[in-house]
């Protein structure tokens, strides 16, 4: 009741709503209401409350709980159950963890913090309090292995359109999952396996995505490669639409946006409807086109990135004028992120 009252109240932000209108549209009594604000102000809303006009927010604290987050959450699996942290490690570790344990598919973790947020290889993600979204899923998808790539491929599709939905904010993809805006990193995805030989035990996609940094959010190393949505809407004159005082964006919305959209893109590649993510994996593409440098374990070269194929992997026309696929290893595209 709580969670719809401070809907409605986000709803209608910047003007009052009289008590009687809130009591009917909640089919509470005004007393009910009443209630309820002060239950909101004693978690740290700001409410404006006249004896004429009814109540006003002026201001509510961007944390996520599970019982806000389930509200209007139109999922099946994504969110089935949420777990929320203040402070962990690691999102990605306290998923498998649990996975191990068995819990339930679509299990989400999301933390307000990171002290030991990872990157792919061994790498460090950097997980300040409140600034971002550090968030993973736990999945049992009925594929294959070989499926996993185009998995973490549909990830990044669906980031970029819930993103999107949420801010109006449109990034690219680098391949195959780094989302950057004016050729910064946004947000970056983990994705780690436990499986049989032809069988995917469970996933667990984490994803971080930098919400409300300010450029004095990073330190030095990552300033030149790593931006916020927030700074990219500064840059840009993009007024936050869910957003709260000082510019800032309601990392809530863009969460449940995020699971709504995982769980379109994962229904998707369970029902062999792959083409119609690679389709849209290209369009939001910054990196077909593009000159790259690949480093794997075959060495180091560089080329053109062509395409993309059925199963997720690059096709790159090397200077040698050979077509290679690279499944994995690092690519750099020039003029993204550092690479001149
Ligand atoms: P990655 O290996 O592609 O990127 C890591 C690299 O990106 C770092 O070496 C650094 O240069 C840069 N970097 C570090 N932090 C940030 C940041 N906040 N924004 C932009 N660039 C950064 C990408 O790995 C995968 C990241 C997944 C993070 C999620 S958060 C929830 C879950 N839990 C967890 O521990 N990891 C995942």
């Amino acid at each position: 009741m709580k969670h719809r009252l401070l809907q409605v109240l986000k709803e209608n932000s910047g003007r009052f709503v009289s008590g009687e209108e809130l009591g009917e549209y909640l089919k509470v009594s005004r007393t009910a209401v009443w209630k309820h604000i002060k239950e909101l102000k004693q978690e740290g809303c700001l409410i404006q409350a006249s004896t004429k006009k009814g109540y006003k927010l002026i201001y509510s604290p961007d944390v996520i709980t599970e019982d806000e987050l389930k509200y209007d959450l139109n999922t099946e699996i994504f969110g089935s159950k949420i777990f929320c942290f203040n402070e962990i490690d690691s999102t990605n570790n306290y998923a498998k963890k649990i996975a191990l344990e068995g819990c339930d598919n679509g299990t989400v973790i999301i933390a307000d913090r990171q002290l030991s947020g990872r990157g792919r290889m061994g790498r460090t993600w950097h997980s300040p309090a409140g600034k971002g979204i550090w968030m993973s899923v736990v999945l049992r998808p009925s594929v294959g292995p070989e499926d996993v790539q185009m998995i973490t491929l549909a990830a990044s599709v669906a980031v970029v359109d819930a993103v999107r939905r949420a801010t109006g904010i449109e990034g690219g993809i680098k391949w195959p999952n780094d989302i950057v805006l004016d050729g910064k990193k946004v947000c970056g995805i983990l994705t780690e396996m436990s499986s049989e030989l032809d069988q995917i035990g469970f996933l667990v996609i984490g994803i971080g995505i930098n919400v409300n940094h300010g450029r004095e959010d990073f330190d030095e190393m990552l300033r030149d490669k790593a931006t916020s949505l927030r700074i990219y809407a500064g840059e840009k004159g993009v007024s936050p639409r869910y957003g709260e005082s000082g510019g800032t964006f309601a990392r809530i919305g863009i969460v449940r946006n995020l699971l709504q959209e995982l769980e379109a893109v994962f229904k998707k590649v369970e029902n062999n409807r792959i083409p119609e993510i690679i389709e849209k994996w290209k369009r939001y593409s910054v990196t077909l086109g593009r000159e790259v440098r690949v480093t794997s374990r075959d060495g180091c070269y560089t080329g053109v990135a062509r395409d993309i194929t059925p199963e997720g992997k690059l096709v790159v026309y090397g200077r040698d004028g050979v077509n290679r696929e690279v499944l994995s290893g690092e690519i750099q595209v020039r003029g993204l992120m550092g690479y001149v």
